[in-house]
């Protein structure tokens, strides 16, 4: 293993039952440094004998002390884990920085979330409630709301720590047990994150983390009969099957399955202020947000002179290595680079608006220059699919409707921002786009541990974020007691 990786823990285990084991199979998978190709160590590649291992402990554990914790102990435990992420913001920045390839900037933004997670579902653990309900004479009716049980969670590997944090936080926070699988070219903070929970206090089996390939350990957690809810978020078509299999077991998933979310500039918007938002929401995190912003809809009478202010910022962005913290780095592996490439030449016949220049990278990394296109049709398969890299098309609309046809003309809806003046706009605009969070002048892209979050259409269903998360990780008991 690398020893610029500051692990205190063995990469090649999974967490089982509050026990590092190594996978049933005693494989390894390759990890790669995206900054510069190297191989720098091995994860376990854990497979369906470890997954079965895992929900055995995890139902185990959710008959055990977890059980009988209060509301107020959950969240005593994860407000802890909030404070033993807090201490090792650093140690888990610079991890997720060289296994993703993210500027430590927003690695270190990553861990600071993470904490915020904690916190958050921590302080919210014993303020969920149930109802009474109003009935017949002689009735109280009241509703309570239990856990689902074991949870299955797949991690993409875009933003794991986040993702980790805004579904184990509000699984943990309701009293369910969780099965988490990482993906392949990001676990290390996700068993970091485990053994952290374990100092915490957290039971043992409560949190299990089996690292491995998609269709190997997250085939087999996801078609598992012993789990009770599945939250997923990655590619649509992963998606699908996910929910087949779910499926199958009648069991409930809240997917999560990126965008292709558009920014809608009016020609009464403020620029300056929207600049940044614009081309941030674009190039953050090299273009693998799920709500990244990778369309710009521009009022017509104002396209020449904000394609020229945008394209300013491209020239301006500097590309590189995770550990040097500069804007944008690489992507997450040779795999995505590949399909972002394909995109990049589909876009052969458009005009490049702008793009950052490369410079002298590390040989063997996963560089892709952002690039921002204009001349694209809404139709076009850069203004259609999720690209997931550094890529922006700038469209040109000529009136409101015409701007809300464009925008809601995807099969996604995750995000969308409107920058007017024009309060009524606003409003009407808020209503009237698909998507599962609108921004008013200004915008989120994988921010907000307190804003529900999720999508219309393509982009998945459930809610995750906020307290609306609770709900989805409990399911309503209705007990209504006659007494005369
Ligand atoms: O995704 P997958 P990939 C999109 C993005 C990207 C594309 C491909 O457009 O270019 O997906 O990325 C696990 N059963 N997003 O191939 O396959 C896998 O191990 C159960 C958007 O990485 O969806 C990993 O943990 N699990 C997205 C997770 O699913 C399976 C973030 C995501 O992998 C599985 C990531 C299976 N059969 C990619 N196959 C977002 N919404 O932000 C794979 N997995």
């Amino acid at each position: 293993m690398s020893t610029d990786l500051p692990l205190w823990f063995d990469p090649s285990k999974c967490l089982i039952g509050g026990h590092w084991v190594a996978p049933a199979g005693g494989g390894t998978l390759p990890l790669y440094d995206p900054s510069t190709g190297a191989r720098i160590g091995e994860i376990a590649r854990g497979t369906a004998d470890d997954i079965d291992a895992a929900v055995q402990a995890a139902e185990t554990a959710r008959h055990g002390p977890w059980a009988r914790l209060s509301a107020a102990e959950r969240g005593r435990i994860l407000l802890r884990l909030g404070q033993l992420v807090t201490e090792r913001v650093d140690d888990l920045a610079r991890i997720e920085a060289l296994d993703v390839g993210k500027p430590l900037k927003q690695a270190r933004a990553d861990a600071v979330a993470l904490a915020r997670y904690c916190e958050f579902y921590g302080g919210a653990a014993d303020k969920l409630m149930g109802d009474t309900i109003p009935y017949l004479d002689g009735y109280t009716v009241y509703t309570l709301r239990e856990p689902h049980g074991v949870t299955g969670h797949i991690v993409p590997w875009n933003y794991p720590m986040q993702i980790i944090g805004r579904s184990v936080g509000a699984a943990l926070a309701t009293g369910n047990t969780c099965v988490l699988k990482p993906a392949e070219d990001a676990c290390l903070t996700a068993l970091a994150f485990a053994d952290m929970a374990k100092a915490a206090g957290l039971p043992d089996g409560v949190l299990n983390v089996v690292p491995g390939l998609g269709a190997e350990a997250g085939a087999a957690l996801t078609s598992h009969p012993g789990i009770h809810h599945i939250s997923f978020t990655g590619s649509v078509g992963t998606g699908v099957m996910v929910q087949q299999a779910a499926a199958q077991n009648v069991v409930p998933v809240t997917l999560e399955l990126g965008g292709k979310s558009p920014q809608i500039v009016f020609d009464d918007a403020d620029l300056e202020a929207a600049l940044p938002f614009l081309v941030n929401a674009g190039v953050q995190n090299c273009g693998q947000t799920c709500s990244a912003s990778s369309r710009i809809l521009v009022h017509r009478s104002i396209h020449d002179q904000l394609l020229e202010r945008m394209s300013a910022r491209y020239a301006a962005l500097r590309v590189g290595p995770a550990m040097d913290d500069l804007d944008v780095g690489p992507l997450i592996s040779a795999k995505q680079q590949e399909i972002v490439s394909g995109y990049l030449n589909q876009g052969a016949d458009l005009e490049i608006a702008g793009r950052a220049q490369l410079g002298d990278m590390p040989a063997g990394g996963y560089y892709v220059p952002p690039t921002l296109f204009s001349g694209v049709t809404a139709d076009h398969a850069l203004a259609q699919s999720e690209i997931f890299g550094p890529v922006q098309v700038v469209i040109p609309f000529d009136d409101e409707d015409q701007a809300v046809q464009i925008a809601n003309g995807t099969d996604y809806g995750l995000v969308a921002s409107v920058w007017t003046q024009n309060g009524a706009r606003q409003m009407r605009l808020a209503r009237r786009v698909r998507a599962g969070q609108i921004f008013i002048n200004n915008y989120g892209a994988g921010g907000g541990v307190e804003l529900p979050f999720g999508g219309m259409g393509k982009s998945g269903h459930g809610r995750e974020k906020g307290f609306e998360a609770l709900y989805g990780f409990t399911t309503l008991k209705t007990v209504a007691a006659f007494h005369g």
